[in-house]
């Protein structure tokens, strides 16, 4: 079923560690790379919370991999990269008061960047981080199947698929099977972010298909944050 995207009042974001230079990414940079990424967000209706950088943890920005929510209840994933586990946290006590918490249990790993929701399917992307283990929790979390997807040479399905309009996702097809039944918009760096009808985008290129499509597309340079692996869905969880 196709249903209208729901409207995003809120968001949940961690600022940048230094270690993220571990990486070689420029921590200073990546910062104010960050604050247009939130500024983006702001700007189209979303009110930020912005918890602070743990600076043991190089990756906690990707604040993204850390939960899967579903209306008021939050699901508090056991990462699929040991070293990252700690990150949730942060994550689980900024929503304790207003989320019902579910912790994820071993042996089930997954990283919330596997779970895409395109109109009333979730997908979930089985590779890298996320385990046969992880895909079954997520789907008794959400009491409802979902629909697995191999992921190969990327790290996250998200990574390789996202949605951007209602029945469309763009994709690229070196990493992710197309998805059967949805329109697709096949491009190099398909991980895009839309909110409220704002449509942030990665790269310049495809910010000019999607504006000829009649999308309100908007470039933000992630640099920083590409060195990492991670892409623009990873830095917020939206509420
Ligand atoms: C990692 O390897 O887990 C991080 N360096 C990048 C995580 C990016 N997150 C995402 O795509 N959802």
């Amino acid at each position: 079923m196709r249903s209208e995207p729901r409207t995003v009042h809120r968001a949940l974001l961690r600022e940048v560690s230094d270690r993220l230079s571990s990486y070689g990414s420029d921590a200073a940079l990546a910062r104010r790379q960050h604050r247009s990424y939130a500024a983006a967000l702001h700007e189209a209706g979303v009110e930020i919370t912005m918890l602070p950088a743990d600076p043991a943890l190089a990756d906690c920005c990707f604040i993204e991999d850390t939960a899967v929510l579903d209306g008021k209840r939050a699901l508090i994933t056991r990462m699929g990269f040991e070293p990252r586990r700690r990150e949730v946290d942060a994550t689980r006590a900024a929503l304790a008061d207003e989320f019902e918490i579910v912790e994820m249990e071993a042996p089930a790993t997954l990283d919330g960047g596997d779970v895409l929701r395109v109109d009333d399917t979730v997908y979930v992307g089985v590779g890298r981080r996320t385990n046969a283990a992880g895909f079954a929790a997520v789907q008794e979390f959400l009491g409802r199947q979902c629909v697995k997807v191999r992921v190969h040479d990327c790290l996250h399905l998200k990574t390789g698929c996202t949605q951007v309009a209602p029945g469309t996702v763009t994709l690229n097809p070196d990493w992710v099977e197309p998805l059967a039944g949805l329109e697709i918009v096949e491009t190099f760096d398909p991980n895009v972010v839309v909110v409220n009808g704002a449509c942030l985008v990665s790269s310049p290129g495809l910010e000019r298909t999607l504006q000829a499509r009649g999308l309100e597309a908007h470039y933000l340079d992630i640099s920083e944050f590409r060195k990492a692996d991670g892409g623009l869905t990873c830095l917020s969880l939206l509420l």
